[in-house]
């Protein structure tokens, strides 16, 4: 394949094999350097608000109708940043750092244009198999969402299959004092075009947004060759179980623009140019403490070696401190056992079922009807010392 360098092919022929052969955790498998990225990822949870302005403008909608279309809008213009922005940025999708248990991501949106701040604070909540948890807050806005994200990876017909586990919960706080909640379910990834050595990332199968109004957002996927003939392609239709009117309907590419097939007329909801979604324009990263002023369980400074040898190329010296870092673990693990002691969640409380989460699931019998979750603590406990 074009995109492995000569001197890699046997290693991607063996990664390609290791996963065929596997089901479960691509995450620990040795990859090629030429497929490495410099990227924890405990910073993915940042996709969800590279367009602040949309996640503030949820609690503004006038009615029930109106934010459901508004988490909707926000949830689609989240999926050009989730799923094909290492494409832009470092040509394909590339396999990120597997973060450490404890490891930290912290950051922030500052307040802009009326909009309010926003905080994130990310935390990996378990090594094997890796789940990251997340909690984002615009306080000023009432606006809070709090997830955890697994994956599940198997092979089929030449493409890497990867279902999510896991899913987020939106909080909406009205003025009257009620919260109003959504629960967001996630789409299965198909990576495509990994045996010639540069994969990329299309969307599949369904996801759900199920608030507790009643609204319900069925979203489905597809790439080239099905709705419309176009990569990343999907179909949203938004209906109350109580309406009489016919449901709203949404399609488009969530990696451009998407377009109201329905009546819509909100100006709150449709962007200037009349599309439901357009991602055309810039999104605004997270904005990150310097490496020198982090903690060192913060992601940024405890992968800065790796990152900066996978960033130019010294590759020899990325390997030398992962392996560091791994032993390190290990050996915490060992002490851990031997002491009889389990390590501590930071930020987040892990609890067995989530009743928020049942019953959003029962209205929109969504499958499985329980699931765990992780919760923000009042109060982090403070992090050992590495
Ligand atoms: C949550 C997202 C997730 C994380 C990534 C599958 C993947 C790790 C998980 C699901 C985010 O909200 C959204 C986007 C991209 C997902 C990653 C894409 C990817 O390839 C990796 C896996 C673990 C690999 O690195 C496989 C090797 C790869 C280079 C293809 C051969």
């Amino acid at each position: 394949g074009a995109a492995v360098p000569a001197g890699q092919k046997g290693s991607w022929t063996s990664f390609l094999k290791a996963i065929a052969s596997f089901s479960g955790d691509l995450s620990s498998l040795t990859a090629p350097p030429f497929i490495l990225s410099p990227v924890s990822l405990t910073e993915f949870p940042a996709y969800w608000c590279e367009r602040p302005e949309l996640f503030a403008a949820i609690s503004s909608g006038k009615n029930e109708e109106e934010r459901a279309l508004l988490v909707l809008k926000w949830f689609i213009s989240t999926l050009k940043g989730q799923y094909s922005s290492r494409n832009e940025k470092m040509g394909s999708e590339k396999k990120p750092l597997n973060p450490v248990l404890g490891e930290v991501f912290f950051g922030t949106w500052p307040d802009r244009d009326g909009r309010g701040e926003t905080r994130l604070i990310v935390e990996q909540v378990s090594h094997h198999p890796p789940v990251t948890a997340y909690h984002i807050q615009n306080a000023s806005k009432g606006v809070t969402l709090q997830g955890h994200s697994a994956q599940k990876t198997s092979f089929s017909g030449g493409s890497i299959v990867v279902k999510q586990i896991g899913h987020a919960i939106l909080d909406v706080k009205l003025e009257s004092g009620v919260s109003e909640k959504y629960l967001i379910t996630l789409p299965t990834l198909n990576i495509q075009g990994v045996w010639l050595g540069s994969p990329y990332t299309e969307l599949g199968g369904s996801s759900v947004i199920q608030s507790s109004s009643g609204w319900n957002a069925s979203i489905e996927y597809k790439g080239k060759g099905y709705f419309s003939g176009k990569v990343h392609s999907f179909k949203a239709t938004l209906s109350h179980p109580h309406s009489h009117h016919h449901p709203h309907v949404v399609e488009g590419q969530w990696s451009t623009t998407s377009t109201p097939k329905t009546n819509i007329s909100s100006s709150r909801v449709l962007e200037r140019n009349g599309c439901f979604t357009d991602v055309n324009g810039p999104k605004e990263e997270v904005t990150v403490k310097s490496i020198e002023e982090q903690g060192p369980w913060e992601s940024r400074n405890l992968w800065k070696v790796v990152s900066a040898g996978i960033r130019t190329g010294d590759f020899d010296t990325a390997a030398k401190d992962k392996s560091r870092i791994e032993n390190e673990q290990r050996q915490r693990r060992k002490d851990e056992r031997e002491a009889g002691t389990s390590w501590d969640l930071l930020y987040f409380d892990h609890v067995d079922e989530d009743p928020i989460y049942e019953k959003l699931a029962a209205m929109g019998q969504i499958v499985p009807a329980t699931e765990d979750g992780y919760i923000l603590k009042d109060a982090p406990l403070p992090h050992p010392p590495r």
